[in-house]
């Protein structure tokens, strides 16, 4: 089984560490961050040195807040802490409230991992022998797939793109050659080029919108397109904890920007020429043919159902993943 569940590294410590490791992407990866803000929520509680329910629920709050804002569009970040931390608002004394985040982050963090796995193997038995597959980004959940895919006995290649700028292609070749997978790195330039030999694309989520779009790796859409023009199966491996809650209220989606000098070094480009970095982007329904989560494969226009189902009436963001 593809190891998926990747601890936070332990020189990150305290809610500050954490949102400043999420933030500089030491620790990158939509269900990653939400573990990470998750273990950082469970060890503000068990760490807690206050003596007051209302002032543990107000530097709560406020610990929330921190690690919310280090990374904008991955709505598993919000459904992982606030899924921590939603027993302490209803708790009577502080000591059970310490308890409930603190089994709360543990709680969320154990069913994340197992839903990442659970999606491997959904996701592995779509990979036929002789298949060319393509995935874009590092996606801990369609590696995952094509890990298991490939410990199943399936003889399949694969296409990982180089992902600029940040390059996580190259950790998705790695973890597929370490596991014995034929990878073949590209550019992300080359993706509509060999789409016509690719039969199945397989990439992750960071949200998952009510109508079904998805919010993924910038290059994703275009990615989409070609598929759909070359009539190869486009699926999106996510967690349930990546649909978003918010965006059943009509709540947009942020797309992250970074900093220019990710694209162009100082000195490269002079000073008058812009630079604009925008790290997701969104990909419509229509060029979606399936979602595979933890809970099965569903067509794109299934996640109104899973959000409400998850959410409950109140999903325009009110509450967290139970
Ligand atoms: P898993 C990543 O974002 C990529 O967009 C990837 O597809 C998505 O999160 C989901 O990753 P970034 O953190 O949760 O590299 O499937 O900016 O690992």
């Amino acid at each position: 089984m593809y190891i998926t569940a990747q601890p936070i590294p332990h020189a990150v410590t305290g809610i500050a560490d954490a949102a400043a490791a999420i933030r500089d992407m030491r620790i990158r990866g939509a269900g990653r961050i939400a573990r990470a803000g998750a273990e950082a929520i469970g060890s503000f509680a068990r760490g807690y040195g206050g003596s007051s329910l209302e002032e543990f629920l107000r530097d709560l709050d406020g610990a929330k807040a921190e690690i919310l804002a280090s990374r904008p569009t991955a709505v598993s970040l919000w459904n992982g802490v606030c899924a921590s931390a939603a027993g302490a608002y209803g708790a009577a004394t502080l000591g059970e409230a310490l308890e409930a985040v603190a089994s709360g982050a543990d709680r969320f963090i154990e069913s994340s991992s197992r839903a990442v796995e659970a999606i491997s193997e959904i996701g592995a038995r779509s990979v036929s022998d002789g298949d060319t597959v393509l995935t874009h980004c590092n996606s801990s959940a369609a590696v995952g797939v094509l890990i298991e895919a490939h410990r199943r006995g399936r003889s399949f290649k694969a296409y990982a793109t180089e992902t600029r700028p940040w390059r996580q292609g190259l950790v998705t070749a790695r973890e597929l050659a370490a596991a014995g997978v034929d990878v073949t790195l590209i550019a992300d330039s080359a993706a509509r080029h060999v789409m016509k030999r690719v039969d199945r694309v397989f990439v992750g989520a960071d949200t998952v919108m009510s109508d079904g779009s998805v919010v993924n790796k910038i290059g994703t859409s275009q990615i989409a397109a070609a598929a759909r023009d070359f009539g190869a199966d486009f699926a999106v491996c996510a967690e349930t904890y990546k649909f978003s809650p918010k965006t059943v209220s009509g709540e947009p989606v942020p797309i992250e920007e970074r900093d220019g000098g990710e694209l162009a070094k100082a000195g490269e480009v002079p000073p008058s020429v812009k630079i604009y970095n925008p790290v997701f982007d969104v990909t419509p329904p229509g060029d979606v043919s399936r979602l595979i989560t933890e809970e099965g494969v569903m067509h794109p226009s299934a996640a109104y159902s899973v959000l409400l189902r998850r959410f409950g009436a109140g999903a325009a963001g009110l509450g967290g993943i139970t």
